[in-house]
């Protein structure tokens, strides 16, 4: 019997990254996200590359009905979810506060911090039944430091480090495993999301440096569910090696 991965978010970047290291490991998996279209195109190439049964749930991680709905209504075939990886979010916009739109610290608060509750609060009572799970959540360097005009971002990120910390103590007692994994610059479709599509000042986020790239972050995923049972790798903080801090990158000067 193959483990099963539930992965948000897994139309793009980190989240589809994971998919494919998951489904290369062996794991049928549930993949998520709002993108049908390209849900259905990975369950299809993952399916015929690696073997593995694959389940893409299109629904909003900010919409608790959906989730409610989609997640207690798992066939009972698929409930036996071992990993959670909590990936999907996103940052809208880089101001101050003073100057920012009440919508944009919506999507941030609603897909980062509660859309991730409200999928750990369906998924987790599946694993507490099995006695056994572990869930990752994708934190970020912008939870462990704040920089201007991060604010919120930086806020929703701070709050993922405080739910996988008090999950963790919650879940003891079920043997479940709960961790985070907290990038620095990964080059996906992140920047571009957060700069609402001006692509000159997304590619800017990734010049003169080697960013991370998605699979650097599925290979750390990957071990972490690898490792024996009695190992948590509770906490990872992953930084492409030209970035010491959430804003000080060593950059190529032109001339
Ligand atoms: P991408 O934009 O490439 O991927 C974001 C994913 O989140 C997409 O699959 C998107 O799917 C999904 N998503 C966004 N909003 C929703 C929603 N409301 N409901 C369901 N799914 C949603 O960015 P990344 O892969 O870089 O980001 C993944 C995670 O990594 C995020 O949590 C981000 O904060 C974190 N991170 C990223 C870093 C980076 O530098 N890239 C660094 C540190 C952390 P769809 O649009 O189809 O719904
Ligand atoms: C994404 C990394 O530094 O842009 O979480 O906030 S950063």
């Amino acid at each position: 019997m193959r483990r099963i991965a539930f992965i948000t978010g897994a139309t793009s970047g980190i989240g589809e990254a994971v998919a494919q290291r998951l489904a290369a490991d062996h794991f049928d998996l549930i993949i998520t996200g709002r993108r049908g279209d390209r849900l259905n195109a990975l369950a299809e190439k993952l399916t015929a590359d690696c073997g593995v049964a694959i389940l893409p749930l299109c629904f909003d991680v900010r919409d608790s009905q959906q989730v409610e709905a989609y997640v207690d209504g798992l066939p009972e075939r698929w409930q036996a979810v071992d990993v959670l990886v909590n990936n999907a979010g996103l940052a809208v916009e880089l101001k101050p506060v003073h100057d920012g739109l009440l919508d944009d610290w919506e999507r941030m608060i609603d897909t980062n911090l509660k859309g991730l509750l409200y999928v750990t609060r369906r998924v987790a009572p599946y694993m507490i039944t099995r006695r056994r799970g572990h869930i990752i959540n994708i934190g970020s360097i912008a939870g462990r430091e704040v920089y201007a005009g991060g604010n919120v971002y930086c806020a929703t990120k701070y709050a993922v480090d405080a739910l996988t910390k008090g999950l963790r103590m919650e879940l003891l007692p079920y043997g479940i495993r709960v961790s985070q994994v907290a990038p620095g610059a990964v080059a996906t479709s992140f920047s571009l999301v957060r700069f609402k599509g001006d692509r000159r000042r997304a590619d800017n986020v990734y010049e003169g440096y080697e960013p991370l790239c998605a699979a650097d972050i599925a290979d750390v995923v990957a071990y972490m569910v690898g490792c024996p049972p009695h190992v948590n790798i509770a906490d990872v903080l992953v930084l492409p090696a030209a970035q010491a801090s959430a804003s000080l990158f060593e950059k190529e000067r032109d001339g």
